[in-house]
């Protein structure tokens, strides 16, 4: 079985490595197993030099459940391979299919493992900042099963992360503007986060210790998309503005 996975994780990393589409798993992994594929696969990243910067959320929000068709609640991990500077530009060609969503990410300054209260995930970050995930499923067409995501990293592929700001701000209820070449494509609400941004790191700290490893200072944990996830091509020139929070942006050559 060891194999198997170790065959899975192969070819979802040289898929991510080489923004080349492969077909949905024959493999009908459990939940566990994907996540064991999921972490194979990061060894293999981890061995070619990159650093492990933290953890994304991913169907933390209807929108998103319903956008894929799935509505479990689901983890990945980031690298600082995946970083892409605030203000900067990424290649288009490093990518399969990438979408872009509006997030809130946290920086920690303690670690987090295990059930925490919203006293203990508040004490434990050292700033919140606006943040935009680029996602790009490995497979075909954006299609997969709920282990077949997971299995491929629940899609990280990139994020952005805006100035900081303090973790006593209120992250509730934001308006949030999602545009591309200066149109609005998605505007939603911090809220649609599982009702509220911070429940999303909670969680995120639960999953930490189910999958048996610690979230630590100066890592990122990114909420989940607030809305449906937007496509991009070459050239598009993504914005993101929360309300009472810094705009970013960034965009795709
Ligand atoms: O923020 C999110 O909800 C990302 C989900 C990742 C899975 C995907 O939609 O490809
Ligand atoms: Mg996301």
């Amino acid at each position: 079985m060891k194999h198997e996975l170790d065959n899975v994780a192969n070819r979802l990393d040289v898929a991510a490595r080489d923004a080349t589409a492969i077909a949905q798993l024959d493999e009908q992994l459990t939940l566990d197993e994907a996540y064991e594929v999921q972490a194979l696969a990061l060894a293999r990243r981890v061995k070619r030099g990159e650093r492990i910067v933290g953890m994304k959320m991913g169907f933390t929000s209807r929108a998103k459940m319903v956008q894929m068709g799935i509505d479990e609640m689901i983890f990945g991990r980031l690298t600082d391979g995946m970083l892409v500077e605030e203000g900067g530009v990424t290649r288009r060609a490093r990518y399969v299919h990438p979408r872009v969503e509006p997030e809130i990410a946290f920086r920690l300054r303690k670690p987090l493992a295990g059930r925490i209260s919203h006293f203990e995930a508040r004490d434990a970050v050292e700033y919140i900042a606006p943040a935009i995930e680029i996602i790009d499923s490995r497979y075909q067409n954006f299609k997969f099963s709920l282990a077949d995501v997971v299995a491929d990293n629940s899609s990280s592929s990139g994020f952005i992360i805006g100035p900081p700001h303090g973790p006593d701000i209120d992250i509730a209820n934001l308006g949030m503007v999602l545009s591309v070449d200066g149109a609005p494509r998605e505007i939603g609400s911090s809220a649609a986060i599982l009702g509220n941004p911070w429940r999303s790191l909670i969680a995120a700290s639960v999953f930490a210790e189910r999958y048996g490893f610690t979230l630590r200072p100066g890592d990122i944990v990114m909420a989940g998309g607030a809305t449906a996830a937007v496509a991009c091509e070459a050239g598009a020139r993504v914005k993101l503005e929360t309300q009472g929070l810094a705009e970013i942006s960034f965009s795709f050559r």
